[in-house]
């Protein structure tokens, strides 16, 4: 049974197919596999029958493109991430009940039949078009193998199917600026022939299905995209591609030829099912299933336009009751990248924090970017495991259970007769499986999660109020009412966490001697029986220490660096200038005989320099750099010897000392490769 008004047989829950061309990082993690795996595990706990669907997408260009690279082939590159990302889901608990992969037999045959059906019943469109040629590679050149200008936002390093800075789909025709990522070369227009599902023939299907049913229950976020995407008027799209690695083509005289990876990949969707049971059929065509897919708004067009275009073109599959998108998530402040490795990838958490993962898919889920992009940052990560986790959570329940084995020897003591205190919490407390429930069923996970930490708030404010270690000295039996009803909100605990915190969950269900039971059995004041025994406390969760975030905080710093020096680029030469022009600046070399600060002026040295003629002072901005300014006494630098003297916080400066300025910004003083007398000139 269920809070709101679903009434479903079934649920048939997929998530994303993550590329295996990369390990998984906390951006997945929290845009699509945690709030999944909370909805699955949520509906499990309520008794209803739940397929919960993963795996890996296998085929596609970024593929190639490793394989490429790496000199391997796409198969070693699939079958090394296809393990890894499993496994990295396999460790935080992502409770799929498949995952496969798309390069899989049954996958191929499945998405071939699909193809061949709709192809047999006329709903493809043929055309001969040109498409883009790189002639040095030899190649025609699908999606990412281009790159360029995107049409919609300027972005000069969107694809040749989606521009990633706005999220926009496109064809690879539309870029502005157009080059193979093969050779680099400007690719020339050559024809050959595709097969397009002609798009704009179910824009009346879309109009009715999204922007009329889908109004009230649909994320604004998600329903303004197709709102957008079908009043800018949908085109027939390419299902077929030209490549090498892929479903080929169940259609005579086409070698060379694969379907587009968006035609495949959510058909695994459906290969997997089948993988997975015999009565697959159920899932996916009886309408009183319930389909729902989680993805990252990235995927929202495939999702809601194109693959829904599909299935009403096989015409015997139910469409997707809610695509519950996510935004995206930031890693301090700057976007997740795995080309740019700004990212904290799965299995690197784990060897940093062994055993915590439920710490990572707390702070995931409170952070979620469910309705805007959101940041992570590792100090946000510490305050909330340290603020809220242990603090709130961990010792709510460490209290309970540490203070009946003090009083009671670890038995849960009977209660007498209940206060008008104890009747409130326990009213409060009832509430809230409704109030965590409906949340996740509106896919308001963020929400559901902040109840659950207030009914351990309402644990933590009770014992305070209560006060059970004082008042076993006068009151015993008071004191029993009180410990039975903290444990029993443990207990409750204990079954209401578990969509969220899995791992939590199951030590605590240790810890109280109870078992994962029924949601609807959450929120009352029996879970655990008088007289019932509790195993000692274990630590829930446990601080975490400045030191581990400031490695964290390091290591991302190291990254950026790298990657500013991986990517520096010299700036463009400025306007031509003669030998005249260049022959008005006076250019010349002296030496460093006294440096210090200026006092009162953080960023400026003052230097004294022999010229050859005399001393001359010159005040130079580059205190950051040189932090021991002394040290720079006896060494020969350049300077401008003919700009008028100017002064500077009150000191008068003659000249300018020069200075490299390098990739990171940091200046960097100019010094003859040898040493050579005061005052001759550079030129
Ligand atoms: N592999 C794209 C992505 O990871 C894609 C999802 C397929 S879901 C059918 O963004
Ligand atoms: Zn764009």
């Amino acid at each position: 049974m269920l809070y709101t008004d679903k009434k479903y047989k079934r649920h048939t829950i997929t998530s994303a197919l993550p590329y295996a061309n990369g390990p998984v990082h906390i951006g997945h993690l929290a845009g699509v596999y945690v709030p999944a795996d909370i909805y699955a595990r949520y509906l499990r706990l309520c008794g209803e029958e739940v397929l919960f669907i993963g795996g890996s997408d296998e085929h596609g260009v970024p593929i190639t493109i490793k394989a490429r690279k790496e000199g391997v082939s796409p198969q070693d590159i699939v079958d090394r991430y296809h393990h890894i990302i499993k496994q990295s889901f396999e460790d935080f608990g992502i409770s799929f009940d498949i995952y496969s992969r798309t390069s899989s037999e049954v996958h191929h045959q499945t998405a071939a039949a699909y193809f061949k059906k709709l192809y047999d019943a006329g709903k493809f469109i043929e055309r001969t078009t040109e498409q883009y040629y790189d002639e040095e590679a030899q190649q025609f050149l699908a999606d990412r193998y281009i790159t360029g200008t995107c049409p919609h936002c300027g972005n000069e390093k969107a694809y040749g199917d989606q521009c990633e800075a706005c999220g926009t789909s496109l064809n690879a025709m539309d870029l502005i600026h157009p080059k193979s990522t093969l050779s680099g070369s400007t690719p020339v227009k050559k024809n050959t022939r595709h097969w397009f599902l002609p798009l704009n023939d179910y824009e009346p299907f879309l109009r009715d299905w999204i922007l009329e049913q889908h109004k009230n229950d649909w994320r604004s976020t998600v329903y303004g995209q197709c709102k957008s995407w079908i009043d800018m008027g949908l085109q027939p799209r390419a299902v077929t591609r030209d490549l090498d690695w892929g479903v080929k083509l169940p259609v005579a005289d086409t070698e060379g030829k694969v379907l587009y990876v968006w035609f495949d990949a959510p058909i695994g969707y459906i290969s997997f099912t089948k993988q997975y049971t015999e009565d697959w059929e159920k899932w996916w065509k009886d309408k009183d299933t319930e389909l729902i897919h989680f993805i990252g708004k990235d995927n929202i067009v495939f999702h809601c336009i194109i693959f829904p275009c599909m299935l009403k073109a096989e015409g015997s599959y139910i469409l997707p009751q809610n695509v519950p998108a996510n935004e995206f998530l930031n890693l301090e402040n700057d976007k997740i990248s795995t080309s740019r490795n700004w990212a904290v990838w799965l299995h690197e958490y784990l060897s940093d924090f062994p055993q915590k993962q439920d710490v990572l898919r707390y702070v995931l889920t409170a952070n979620a970017p469910e309705t805007k992009d959101n940041d992570f940052t590792w100090k946000d990560f510490q305050a909330k495991n340290n603020n809220e986790l242990v603090a709130i959570l961990g010792n709510f329940v460490n209290r309970s259970v540490v203070l009946t084995h003090k009083y009671y020897n670890g038995k849960v003591p009977s209660r007498g007769e209940l206060n008008e205190a104890d009747r409130l919490m326990a009213e409060q407390m009832a509430q809230f499986p409704e109030l965590i429930g409906r949340n996740i069923e509106k896919f308001h996970f963020r929400e559901a999660l902040g109840e659950l930490m207030n009914l351990a708030r309402l644990g933590n404010k009770y014992l305070t109020d209560n006060e059970p270690w004082k008042l076993i000295k006068t009151d015993p039996a008071r004191t029993a009412t009180v410990m039975n009803l903290s444990l029993q909100l443990a207990a409750n605990l204990a079954i209401l966490s578990e969509p969220f915190l899995p791992f939590t969950a199951k030590k605590m269900q240790a810890m109280l001697h109870t078992s994962a039971c029924a949601w609807q059995q959450a929120g009352g004041i029996d879970l655990l029986p008088a007289d019932s025994a509790i195993a000692e406390a274990a630590l829930l969760f446990e601080k975490i220490e400045d030191a581990a975030i400031e490695q964290q905080m390091q290591r991302l710093a190291d990254i950026k660096k790298a990657n500013e020096s991986a990517s520096f680029m010299p700036k463009a030469v400025k306007p031509l200038c003669s030998f005249d022009d260049f022959g008005k600046i006076d250019i010349r070399v002296g030496t460093v005989e006294e440096c210090f600060k200026v006092p009162k002026a953080d960023k400026l040295l003052q230097f004294r320099i022999n010229d050859g003629v005399k001393s001359r002072t010159i005040v130079s901005g580059i205190a950051k750099y040189y932090p021991h300014p002394e040290e720079l006494v006896g060494r020969q630098v350049c300077f401008i010897a003919n700009f008028a003297p100017k002064k500077l916080k009150g000191v008068e400066s003659e000249g300018m000392i020069l200075s490299a300025e390098d990739s990171d910004g940091r200046l960097v003083l100019i010094t003859p490769g040898d040493v050579v007398k005061n005052g001759v000139n550079i030129g």
